[in-house]
């Protein structure tokens, strides 16, 4: 389990800011986990404490130094156990599956790139390279919080609830089912039934049947990739006639 995530950046505050609020925030105050914030500028050696330089061969934008990134690397003494992380768009798009693998590390560096990048001779420094979606942002801060934060609600006792990280989407592999809450009826817009009965059994069915359909309606793709039981196919079956008899009933004449 992650004791201690690392942060290397140019812009601490970014990261600072995260950890005092919400989940994380109590996960730190109960010392479920800890957070470490090293800003670059403190491994530089010039005068004008500079992490970046432009890029050899010419172009625009600036590149990230790679003394002072590993200096800091250096400086963390890792225990046998941890990862380094580069956020990159050209890293591998993250997946629940990685946050899992990482969440059973002891410690965690996140290396925040900035500007053009960093020099390309980290890679040879980093155990994964990450991208977080097919976009560009500014920079790795905010990537490297989006991993936390899917990384620390993973963490035992963090999640009020602890069946909560089990029961969510992806963990799964298929969609969340529908929620509702009171009250029952909202500006004519009614509660399904079978929530409201009491039975467990059929409410669980119900559950499981709309994650296959929305999964199957928004995310095919998913589907091909889990094992689906005897009940799941048999689901699957019901939901198609459905689909079928909604877009028959719906087309005109
Ligand atoms: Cl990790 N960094 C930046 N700058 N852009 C991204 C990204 C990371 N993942 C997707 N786009």
């Amino acid at each position: 389990m992650v004791k201690k995530l690392h942060y290397l950046t140019t812009f601490p505050e970014i990261i600072e800011a995260y950890f005092k609020y919400s989940i994380p925030g109590r996960a730190v105050n109960s010392g479920l986990v800890d957070f470490n914030i090293v800003n670059l500028r403190d491994f530089t050696t010039d005068k004008h404490r500079t992490t970046d330089d432009t890029p050899y061969g010419g172009g625009p934008g600036m590149v990230m130094k790679i003394s002072p990134i590993l200096s800091a690397i250096d400086a963390l003494r890792l225990p046998q156990n941890s990862a380094t992380i580069l956020l990159t768009p050209k890293g591998s798009l993250l997946q629940q599956d990685l946050l899992k693998e990482l969440s059973e590390k002891d410690q965690l560096v996140f290396l925040c790139g900035h500007y053009e990048g960093m020099d390309e001779r980290i890679d040879l420094y980093a155990h994964y390279a990450v991208s977080i979606g097919d976009y560009v942002i500014g920079g790795g801060e905010i990537a490297s919080l989006v991993m936390s934060d899917g990384i620390i609600r993973l963490l035992k006792n963090v999640l009020g609830n602890e069946s909560s990280a089990e029961q969510d989407s992806f963990s799964h592999g298929v969609l969340d089912y529908p929620q509702y809450t009171k009250p029952r009826i909202y500006d004519e817009l009614e509660v399904p039934e079978v929530l409201c009965s009491g039975h467990h059994k059929n409410i669980m069915r119900y559950r499981r049947k709309e994650s296959l359909k929305w999964t199957l309606l928004l995310r095919p793709d998913l589907l091909k990739k889990i094992k689906l039981s005897q009940e799941d196919i048999k689901m699957l079956k019901e939901i198609k006639i459905e689909i079928q008899t909604f877009i028959m009933d719906n087309i005109d004449e």
